[in-house]
């Protein structure tokens, strides 16, 4: 049947499973936005393209479907490039769909073009131009493959306003991928696993650290086995929270920079390292010059460009963690280490002296606090928070304890301010079921805040938790740290959030003490729309434990004052 490229676009859109769409029009992608008539696909109207990029990325993370999110040429596209990065870094894999000049014109600087496979080539997995509406086809379903498969990305499809308008033959068939010099495919050789299988073994201190890897490969379950089988403790990425139950007796929470002390002290003691699914990002290992210096190092990863990259490793298991972690387990021996073990369990102290519950309500409103409630509140129920970044988003790692993968949603490697409120908006339309909380800094909100108009607009239930402490909260905390307190562009004014949301028809209400935290959350559960709280903190609050830039994994700052102890970090 004759159709034309616009038409082509939406049916192999929906071939691919796709039942939702983050956009925003305009003249380069009109005929696009024209044959929407023709699909069932339901198109979310987003306030800036910036959005879209990360309401596709919530809606992909959630749900571990490919987010797609559609643009105009010019502005519309370069708007999405601080998304598309963002989900480059995290592995994130979503579709952007952009308007382009007509074929004729490109090159001749007309009106609204830019050349954005040129400008996103270094922050996507793949992207492609399309200039005839017989591509189309070929390259959606590329796209949704190169996205999807291997280690997720983002791909962007440019596509000229001719190729969208002209028209081709389309038998409604979809078109399988060809792309000869692309193998996600990996498997490690025989010897490898017996490399590491006797490393394992043999290893006294042994520890995994488990990355968001786990969560991409769905590994959850043989990871698990694998831990307690070997009676190995589990130590957690930002991004692989909720990898591995965080109530588990092997559980030993975050690493890293704001990561638990005696998690950082075990990775610096240990003699093994069994690295599933992360990439030793420098927020994890401190100085590399100094990071687990007598432990031996085994990395289980998919894209053979992490291996030996930033951490040379002993033994490297090139594959899908699952499909490694299969092989591995039939042939694991149950061990004990029990010294290892209680050893740790010294270093952890009386975790009761850390439990925030058991402090002193001395009047002041603490992050720490509303997270901890919010976790409280919300065991049992199926919830997602998604956070923005800044010290906020440290204190939910530490505070709310995730058992379930895709319960987290945070912007961890290009550590993206704004990403909270739109990726929220994607993970609603992905699990309406599901209770999400957006959990964002007064600095990160004011990015995006935009967007309360969407979610509105969109009927989607989202709740959102602003910590609100007059700053750019991290920023500061470096400022004193490092630089002599020289509270320097962080300050921070911001509107009365309770009136804002108003003025967009959202409940919302202001809390400054702890008492009334809970009651707030009963009443935000309660309501049938979204829920804005406006939860004045104190000000000048810092994140312990805290690894300096350069500084060892193991020589961490501490809360200097341990009777106002509200990091986990005793
Ligand atoms: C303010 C701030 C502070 C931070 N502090 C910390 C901190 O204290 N601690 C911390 O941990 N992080 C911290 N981060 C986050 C940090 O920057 C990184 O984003 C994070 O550590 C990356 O975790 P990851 O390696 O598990 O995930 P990713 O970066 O997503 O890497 C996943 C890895 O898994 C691999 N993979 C994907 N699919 C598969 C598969 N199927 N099989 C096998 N392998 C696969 C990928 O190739 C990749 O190498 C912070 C971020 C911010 C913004
Ligand atoms: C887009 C962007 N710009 C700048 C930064 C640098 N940065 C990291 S955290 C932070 C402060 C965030 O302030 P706020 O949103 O109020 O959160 P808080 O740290 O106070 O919890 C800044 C400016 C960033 N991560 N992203
Ligand atoms: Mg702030």
């Amino acid at each position: 049947m004759i159709k034309t490229g616009a038409q082509i676009l939406w049916e192999c859109l929906e071939q691919q499973g796709v039942t939702t769409v983050f956009g925003y029009p305009g003249g380069a992608i009109l005929p696009a936005y024209d044959a929407l008539k023709y699909s069932n696909i339901h198109h979310v109207l987003v306030r800036h393209e910036q959005g879209a990029t990360h309401m596709a990325d919530g809606y992909a993370r959630a749900s571990g479907r490919v987010g797609v999110a559609v643009a105009t040429s010019g502005p519309g596209a370069t708007n999405m490039v601080t998304g598309i990065a963002t989900a480059m870094l995290d592995s994130s894999p979503i579709v952007c769909i952009t308007g382009q000049v007509g074929s004729k014109l490109i090159g001749s600087d007309a009106f609204q073009e830019t050349d954005i496979t040129g400008v996103t080539l270094p922050i996507t997995k793949h992207n492609y131009l399309v200039t005839h509406a017989d591509q189309v086809a070929r390259t959606i379903s590329e796209a949704f493959y190169v996205a999807s498969s291997g280690r997720p990305g983002p791909v962007l499809v440019d596509i000229t306003k001719d190729a969208q308008q002209s028209t081709c033959d389309f038998d409604g068939k979809t078109v399988e991928p060809h792309l000869p010099g692309y193998r996600p495919e990996l498997s490690p050789t025989p010897a490898e696993y017996k490399q590491a299988l006797d490393l394992i073994h043999s290893a006294k201190r042994p520890v995994i650290l488990a990355g968001h890897g786990i969560v991409l490969s769905g590994a959850m379950e043989e990871v698990r086995n694998f831990a307690e089988r070997a009676n190995i403790p589990v130590g957690l990425t930002l991004l692989g929270l909720g990898a591995f139950p965080a109530s588990h007796p092997l559980s030993l929470g975050m690493m890293g920079m704001h990561g638990e002390a005696w998690l950082n002290t075990t990775i610096q003691e240990a003699d093994l390292l069994i690295a599933f699914g992360m990439r030793f990002d420098d927020r994890v290992t401190g100085n590399l010059s100094t990071y687990a210096p007598n432990a031996k190092k085994i990395h289980i990863e998919i894209d053979r460009a992490e291996i030996n990259k930033n951490v040379k490793v002993d033994v490297a298991l090139a594959g899908d963690l699952k499909a490694v972690l299969r092989e591995l387990l039939p042939k694991l021996k149950a061990q004990e280490h029990r010294d290892w073990l209680a050893y740790i369990d010294r270093l952890k102290g009386d975790s009761s002296v850390r439990d925030i519950q058991n402090l002193p309500d001395n009047g002041h409103l603490y992050a720490a606090h509303v997270i901890n409630d919010l976790w409280r509140e919300t065991i049992g129920r199926d919830t997602v928070i998604v956070t923005d970044v800044g010290q906020h988003q440290m204190w939910e790692a530490q505070y709310f304890k995730h058992e379930a993968p895709r319960t987290l949603i945070t912007s961890g490697g290009l550590g993206t301010m704004g990403f909270a409120l739109p990726a929220a908006i994607g993970v609603k339309a992905a699990r309406p079921e599901a209770e999400v909380w957006a959990i964002v800094g007064d600095g990160g909100f004011q990015m995006t805040m935009c967007e309360l108009a969407t979610m509105v607009q969109e009927n989607l239930k989202v709740n959102i938790a602003i910590i609100n402490n007059g700053y750019l909260g991290m920023v500061r905390q470096w400022q004193e740290f490092f630089y002599d307190r020289n509270y320097e562009a962080t300050p921070l004014l911001s509107p009365n959030f309770v009136k804002l949301a108003d003025a967009y028809g959202i409940r919302a209400a202001a809390v400054n003490q702890r008492s009334q935290v809970v009651p707030t959350m009963e009443m935000t559960r309660k309501h049938n729309g979204p829920v804005l709280i406006d939860f004045q903190v104190e000000r000048e609050d810092s994140v312990y434990p805290m690894v300096a830039a350069g500084a060892a994994l193991h020589e961490m700052i501490r809360r200097p004052n341990p009777l106002e102890e509200t990091a986990g970090d005793a």
